[in-house]
């Protein structure tokens, strides 16, 4: 019977133990450049068995939040790099998770003010964060303007040279695609927001289409084996919803099964709420067999809300391969050794999740060595 701590190779990746830390929005990256001080943070977790970082975004258009990291500027990767090197000196293995916000934005946050970009011109129900004259505040997101066709091409270059710099210039380990939480590529996925019709709206498989299309360039760039993505089939974050995500979902999972990925990574229900959502039901078995069915062979990552009981249970039963836990890597660096000892575990503080410096970041406390 597989445990929490036994090892795993996902694609080309060795996994020591089977718990992985879930991408986390800390919004400590002034002008989107990693610090120092978010080296210390994920080096500190490194004894995770895959660290996956907070999401990332891959261009300036792709930006929806004050103080969220990218990676297309000179300091940005160089930043980066510092984050990668400090988690391999702890013999960490650390992805990139590759980020495109699409309408979750706001003008004051893209690039000459312009209009944030999305499959269809419908403004998002939801808030983002900006920082203006130096004061922090939730605004709603601004009403977005739709893609033209001939941009998707740009789109997906983005995120391929993202791809090649996570590589060959910040030292990844490999990258996870955020195709999750109702960001651009969820919103091509889904019917609330996708209204199109040509080639990428309308059928599933057009609406699938830009997702399909910057996997296939991503795995191009860094190889299956690097490359994992993150699905959240009914989460209503940023306003999003299908009208059959049964059917969308085992369509997208059938149509990954050929690239080889080192892992699907899979939010159960409202991501970091309920796993359960009452009008929302959604069969998660059905989605991997689905996978498995169509030959895939990347290892299970499942997220939200899960104890070591649930991650024990999911690995049992065959319904896992790998879990993410979100909450309690931020106060517990060392999950992985209280969830091996049984040990307590630190209360999280939400008051600093989002911004903020030291503190609730790289000031929770370790156990000591036993
Ligand atoms: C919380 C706050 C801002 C962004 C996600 C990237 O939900 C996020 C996010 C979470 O995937």
């Amino acid at each position: 019977m597989p445990s929490l701590f036994d090892p795993l190779q996902v694609g080309k990746l060795h996994l020591p133990n089977r718990i992985v830390m879930a991408p986390l929005t800390r919004n400590r990256a002034p002008e989107a450049i990693p610090t120092p001080m978010m080296a210390e943070y994920y080096a500190q977790r490194a004894s995770a068995g895959l660290l996956i970082t907070e999401a990332t975004a891959i261009t300036a258009e792709g930006q929806g939040y004050a103080d969220v990291p990218g990676l297309y500027g000179t300091e940005q990767l160089d930043g980066w790099k510092a984050v990668t090197a400090a988690v391999h000196e702890r013999q960490g293995r650390i992805v990139v998770q590759l980020w495109h916000v699409g309408r979750v934005s706001h003008v004051d946050l893209q690039p000459d003010g312009q209009l944030p970009v999305a499959p269809s011109a419908i403004a998002a129900h939801t808030k983002t964060y900006v920082i203006k004259d130096g004061a922090g505040k939730f605004v709603p997101t601004s009403e977005p303007r739709a893609l033209d066709a001939t941009e998707l091409p740009r789109i997906v270059h983005d995120y391929r040279h993202a791809a090649r710099h996570a590589m060959s210039t910040c030292g990844f380990d490999g990258v996870e695609v955020h195709g999750a939480n109702g960001y651009l590529l969820d919103q091509f996925l889904k019917t609330s927001s996708n209204k199109r019709s040509d080639d990428y709206g309308g059928t599933i498989e057009n609406r699938a289409r830009l997702l399909l299309e910057v996997m296939r360039a991503v795995v191009g760039e860094v190889g299956g084996g690097r490359t994992g993505v993150r699905l959240s089939p009914v989460t209503p974050a940023n306003d999003v919803q299908d009208d059959d995500p049964q059917r969308l979902f085992e369509y997208v999972v059938r149509e990954l099964a050929p690239l080889g990925l080192a892992y699907l990574h899979i939010i159960e229900g409202a991501t970091g709420g309920p796993r359960e959502i009452p009008d929302r039901p959604f069969d998660y078995k059905a989605l991997r067999d689905a996978y498995r069915s169509a030959g895939g062979k990347g290892a299970w990552m499942v997220n939200n809300g899960y104890d070591k009981a649930m991650a024990e249970q999911a690995l049992a039963s065959g319904a896992a391969d790998l879990v993410a836990f979100g909450k309690p890597f931020i106060s517990n660096p060392d999950l992985v050794e209280r969830l091996r000892r049984g040990a307590a575990l630190n209360e999280w503080d939400k008051t600093t999740f989002y911004g903020g410096g030291a503190k609730g970041y790289i000031d929770y406390p370790a156990l000591e060595a036993a």
